[in-house]
């Protein structure tokens, strides 16, 4: 045991850092859920948290994001390192069949103790999201897993913005496609730390790779940290070792260049501001009651502009 829990959630989160799987799946389900409950557990889980190395896998539809993740795992249990997944389901059309897809491929590891993955769906807001992706990461962090990878499509903002919590994120790339111009319209390019042309059986790798290169040469010449670029087979395991020996240089690189406790204060700063957003609008809402709405109409009949309205309902004296 490496924390003893003070409070008390029937006693879940002294369980999940024993190690028990079905107590933090059901820890799980209550940060997902968004509830006081999960709160609490993550407030008793976090000064347990914070030894994990949080991975970002993001890529188009397709790219081979959940063949790979299954490859590292197996490369990283190999090293008998623990490791833990979070795949994050975006609510998009053609989500429906990843899941059980991600199910499928995944499932090799299912009675693995070293390994636990967990699908997140995006219901409600992509706040909500967010807030639950870091939540399941923190949680996953306590319960002692050495590697977190957390899966998102890269398809728009909100999952940039997700991919942009963890520590080193992969971009997940195909050959062919005019990949490069997407990689660019995804905004990916930016947030990558190590680059994956997967399905390199495809003839036009190479010349991914090439493309690849040649764009980062132009963009990224003033960081100190070059993305590398691997050439991975996932459905075959090719490559996976230079991956993850790419993933593991990289945080090597943030922890001797500074850069891990700039990204950790980042991250930090980036979960206070959202809390506080919400818990202030919470307790406005709260005060103001009815008012709320009341301003609401008003705006949308052009009685009242928004800001004057806000100014309003701010200064209101507490009752
Ligand atoms: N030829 C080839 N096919 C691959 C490779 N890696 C993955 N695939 C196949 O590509 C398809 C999609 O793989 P997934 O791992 O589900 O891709 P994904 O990026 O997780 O997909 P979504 O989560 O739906 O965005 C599957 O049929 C895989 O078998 C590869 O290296 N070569
Ligand atoms: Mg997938």
């Amino acid at each position: 045991m490496r924390w003893a829990v003070v409070g008390n959630s029937d006693n879940l989160a002294q369980r999940l850092l024993n190690g028990d799987k079905r107590a933090l799946a059901r820890a799980l389900s209550k940060v997902e859920r968004g509830a006081m409950e999960g709160q609490q557990l993550v407030a008793e889980l976090f000064p347990a948290s914070g030894n994990a190395h949080i991975i970002g896998v993001t890529g188009s539809p397709g790219t081979g994001k959940s063949t790979l993740v299954n490859a590292l795992i197996r490369h990283w249990r190999s090293q008998g390192k623990r490791v833990g997944v979070v795949a994050v389901d975006p609510s998009s059309p053609y989500s429906g069949g990843a899941v059980l897809g991600d199910r499928i491929r995944m499932s090799e590891h299912t009675n693995d103790a070293g390994v636990f993955i967990r699908s997140m769906a995006s219901r409600g807001t992509l706040g909500g999201l967010s807030r639950a992706t870091g939540d399941a990461v923190t949680l996953l962090d306590a319960a002692g897993y050495d590697l977190i990878l957390v899966e998102t499509v890269g398809a728009g903002q909100s999952e940039v913005e997700i991919a942009k919590e963890a520590q080193t994120t992969v971009v997940v790339e195909v050959p062919g496609l005019g990949d490069d111009v997407q990689a660019i319209k995804a905004g990916l390019m930016e947030i990558a730390d190590v680059f994956a042309v997967n399905k390199a059986d495809h003839p036009r790798a190479q010349q991914t790779a090439l493309g690849l290169r040649m764009m980062l040469d132009i963009a990224n010449h003033a960081y100190l940290w070059k993305p590398p670029i691997v050439k991975t087979i996932a459905t075959r395991g090719e490559g996976v070792d230079k991956l993850a020996e790419a993933i593991e240089q990289h945080r090597q690189f943030l922890a001797e260049s500074g850069q891990l406790a700039q990204r950790q204060r980042k991250r930090a700063s980036d979960e206070l501001f959202r809390v506080l957003r919400r818990e202030l609008f919470r307790q406005l809402r709260e005060r103001v009651g009815d008012d709320y709405e009341a301003a609401v109409a008003r705006i949308a009949a052009r009685e009242q502009d928004p800001y004057s309205a806000a100014r309003e309902l701010l200064e209101r004296p507490e009752s």
